[in-house]
């Protein structure tokens, strides 16, 4: 199996994470944005819209970094990191959509703006916070929600907010952080010239 992904994107970076901190049998290759290879007809083919990741799994090939986690979930059912039961998939799902439409596009409007309002993210981080109260994780337990939306709160703009009207979150962020995925992924960039 091999996923074709780009380290330094939330999206790539929460399934190199996961991949890393269960060690599963998953080659990681890095596609090259500089020479397009994204855009080539060979990965077209992989995924239509040339975006990174997508994991290529013999003759399956499946971008969607979310749809990538659950399926890795349940092809290594050993990870225990997808509810099994009817509502607490479910519950799963609504976490992965919400981190698609309610966080990432929050998270890429305020990386495009000139003047930054972080008060987008307040309500955002409100919620969260509200489900971290008397949770360790996302779902009780480690599952692939904390890698999906976690990844998001690492980046180098999440970096630099302040957590500290969030306590929940504030702690379950540290917690994640500290995942051997997340720290085998840590990518220290140097400052910009
Ligand atoms: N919804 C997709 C988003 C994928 C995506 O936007 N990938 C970006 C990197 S995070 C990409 O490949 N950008 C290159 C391009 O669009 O040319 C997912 O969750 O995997």
């Amino acid at each position: 199996m091999k996923l074709h992904s780009f380290f330094i994107t939330p999206n790539n970076r929460k399934v190199e994470a996961f991949i890393k901190h269960y060690d599963l049998p998953v080659e990681i290759h890095q596609v090259s944005f500089k020479d397009q290879e994204h855009k080539s007809p060979a990965f077209l083919k992989m995924n239509p819209m040339g975006k990174v990741p997508v994991l290529e799994d013999g003759d399956f090939y499946l971008p969607e970094s979310n749809a990538i986690l659950t399926y890795l979930a349940r092809k290594f059912p050993e990870t225990d990191s997808l509810p099994t039961d009817i509502r607490g998939r479910a519950q799963a799902d609504r976490w992965l959509h919400w981190q698609s439409c309610h966080l990432m596009p929050a998270m890429g409007e305020l990386k495009q703006a000139e003047d930054k309002d972080f008060d987008i993210l307040v309500p955002l981080f409100q919620v969260l916070d509200g489900q971290l109260a008397g949770r360790d994780f996302m779902l009780d337990k480690l599952s692939v929600v904390d890698f999906a939306i976690g990844a998001y709160l690492m980046t180098k703009m999440a970096r630099g907010l302040d957590y500290s009207p969030y306590p929940n979150l504030a702690a379950w962020r540290d917690r994640v952080m500290r995942l051997d995925g997340f720290v085998k992924t840590h990518v220290k960039l140097p400052p910009a010239a």
